[in-house]
């Protein structure tokens, strides 16, 4: 049974989302502290032994004949795991959660990114979380050319990386989409900005959440 809070944070390639998990667990963790309660940060996929493990083949780049479903279905499998394991126990104990990434990722990589159709997708995720979904999505977006700069500047690409940029418009496209379907649990952050304004807008989303806690 959830007791606690699920967070995600959500974006494109070089959206800058491990800058602001940083940012985010440092806004959260105090003040969850001073009411009694913990943070759990995780990220996906991963966030279990076995998780990582899945992560090191989903992201291998020698992986070059990975077909589209297993590449779906190994999501899931690390996500049932991470869910088993780590979200539920955590969430159930009245703690918070908060992950980078989850199945709106799979939504924009395996649904948008790869062509699987959302409702397959969809199957998963009742199958796999039953009536689980985050409480607060925040959407880290921006413009794929510039996000793409960004990591241009990282060392060896991983399988996802070295997709070509008409791919990462799908995701974006995906993401933006499912954000305006469900405005009350996303919050899009203008991502394009420099790093203390996408703070400023991220403290902004907290907010609410924060002041619950105390209330
Ligand atoms: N994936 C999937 O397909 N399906 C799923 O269901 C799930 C995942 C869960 C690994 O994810 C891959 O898994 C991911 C999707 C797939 N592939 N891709 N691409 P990941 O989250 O581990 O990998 P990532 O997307 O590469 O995330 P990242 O490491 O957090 O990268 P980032 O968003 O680019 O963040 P960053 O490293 O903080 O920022 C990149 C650079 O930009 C860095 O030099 C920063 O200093 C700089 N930066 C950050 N913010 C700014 C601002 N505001 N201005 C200027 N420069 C900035």
């Amino acid at each position: 049974m959830k007791k606690g809070l699920f967070i995600t944070l959500e974006g494109g390639e070089g959206a800058g989302k491990s800058t602001q998990m940083a940012f985010v667990q440092h806004r959260l963790q105090d003040r969850l502290q001073a009411v009694g309660k913990n943070l759990q940060v995780t990220r996906e996929p991963g966030g279990t032994a076995l998780g990582e493990q899945i992560r090191e083949l989903l992201l291998d780049h020698r992986q070059t004949v990975m077909n589209s479903d297993t590449e779906l279905l190994l999501m899931f499998a690390a996500r049932a795991q991470h869910l088993a394991e780590l979200i539920c126990p955590t969430l159930a104990a009245g703690d918070w959660v908060l992950c980078d990434r989850f199945t709106d990722a799979t939504y924009a990589y395996q649904g948008g990114g790869r062509g699987i159709a959302l409702n397959r997708i969809a199957a998963l995720e009742d199958w796999v979380q039953g009536e689980l979904r985050p409480d607060l999505t925040l959407l880290l977006d921006l413009p794929v050319e510039v996000g793409m700069a960004r990591a241009g500047e990282r060392g060896e690409l991983d399988r996802f990386e070295r997709e070509q940029q008409a791919f990462f418009e799908r995701v974006r496209q995906t993401y933006r989409e499912r954000a305006v379907a469900e405005p009350g649990r996303y919050r899009i952050i203008d991502a394009a900005q420099d790093i203390e304004q996408v703070q400023a807008q991220i403290d902004i989303a907290l907010t609410p959440l924060l002041a619950e806690l105390t209330s």
